[in-house]
């Protein structure tokens, strides 16, 4: 399986409006969002929690490759319906283009700068400056992964962690969508900063970990994105490749430059400091000129083999920022 249905897939996990996004403790999800899962014939789709939060909707694969953009059915049909009907019928053929979400695109400010900082013990990245997404894990299905799949992403000790082993096709990763207000993934301008920051810490086997700014124009459409993929390998983001080891997290990178330095005596993890204008392309996507901060969706921790032998992993992130 290819990176870029890697890539795109776990984008699938968006969050439908509802607004304050409170999830009860007695809830088995928040009502509205969405996750990745694995469907008949092992497919890969996308589930949505219904209204009531008491639980997850049939996993929905669509057709992968829709057409661009427009989620009428196909690859975004899962998450197009049931953000204000909340019925449990998903890809259900009430989604007509009046009532179809529209996006409310934001801007930052450039004055709260602060992502998520993991203290509140929920899936929902904090509200700042026009945000509103969630945390998800997406993998390859070939390995086993915690958080699993189809249970909510939520923070540990005030972190965010992952970790998974037996991973053999194209890896796994963390990701958060960052303006999912409608039935989709909306446009995140990001221009008023300069890059982003967070604390990690972890170790890696057979893989390493890459940061990724997802961008709606090398986005696949499944993704919410505008990449055209009958002409393009889509979903090589920008991003940097940090170095890790069996013993911990490297301050090195492979791809770019980026500011990396120990924290506090008692802690393990790194500060790294990744400049917009330091990330670039793996290389293995479509050529993109345009890193597009003005048309962000999200962003992304990812595992990527560097072996051909099974990866495992096991990262925490905390005190994601913007500067
Ligand atoms: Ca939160
Ligand atoms: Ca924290």
């Amino acid at each position: 399986m290819s990176k870029q249905f890697a890539a795109a897939v776990l984008f699938a996990a968006l969050v439908i409006s509802c607004g304050g996004g409170a999830s009860d403790s007695a809830s088995l999800c928040a009502p509205g969002a969405t996750q990745i899962c694995i469907g008949p014939g092992a497919c890969q789709g996308a589930q949505v929690c219904s209204k009531d939060g008491a639980g997850w909707g049939i996993c929905d694969c669509g057709s992968s490759n829709s057409v661009d953009g427009s989620n009428s059915q196909g690859g975004s049909a899962s998450v197009s319906t049931s953000a204000t009907t909340g019925g449990s019928n998903t890809a259900g053929g009430s989604s007509s283009s009046s009532t179809a979400a529209v996006c409310k695109d934001a801007v930052a400010s450039g004055t709260a700068p602060l992502i998520d900082d993991l203290t509140d013990g929920n899936e929902w990245i904090l509200t700042n400056e026009g945000r509103l997404g969630t945390w998800y894990v997406y993998n390859d299905g070939t390995g086993s992964q915690v958080p699993a799949l189809n249970t909510p992403t939520l923070p540990t000790d005030g972190r965010m962690c992952t970790s998974g082993d037996g991973f053999t096709s194209w890896g796994a990763g963390l990701g958060l969508s960052i303006d999912a207000d409608a039935s989709k993934n909306c446009n995140y301008d990001v221009t008023a900063y300069t890059g982003i920051r967070f604390k990690l810490e972890g170790s890696t086997t057979n893989s390493f970990v890459r940061f990724v700014l997802v961008t709606n124009n090398i986005a696949s459409p499944i993704g919410g994105g505008s990449c055209d993929k009958s002409l393009n390998n889509c979903d090589d983001f920008y991003g940097a490749d940090i170095v890790a080891t069996t013993s911990g997290i490297v301050c090195e990178n492979k791809t770019s430059a980026f500011s990396c330095v120990s924290t506090a005596t008692n802690d393990n993890s790194l500060l790294i400091s990744i400049p917009f204008a330091r990330m670039s392309q793996m290389g293995w996507g479509t050529a993109f000129s345009v890193f597009d901060l003005a048309h962000t969706l999200g962003m992304h921790w990812e595992i990527h083999l560097s072996d051909t032998l099974a990866a495992s992993f096991e990262f925490c992130i905390d005190n994601i920022t913007f500067y």
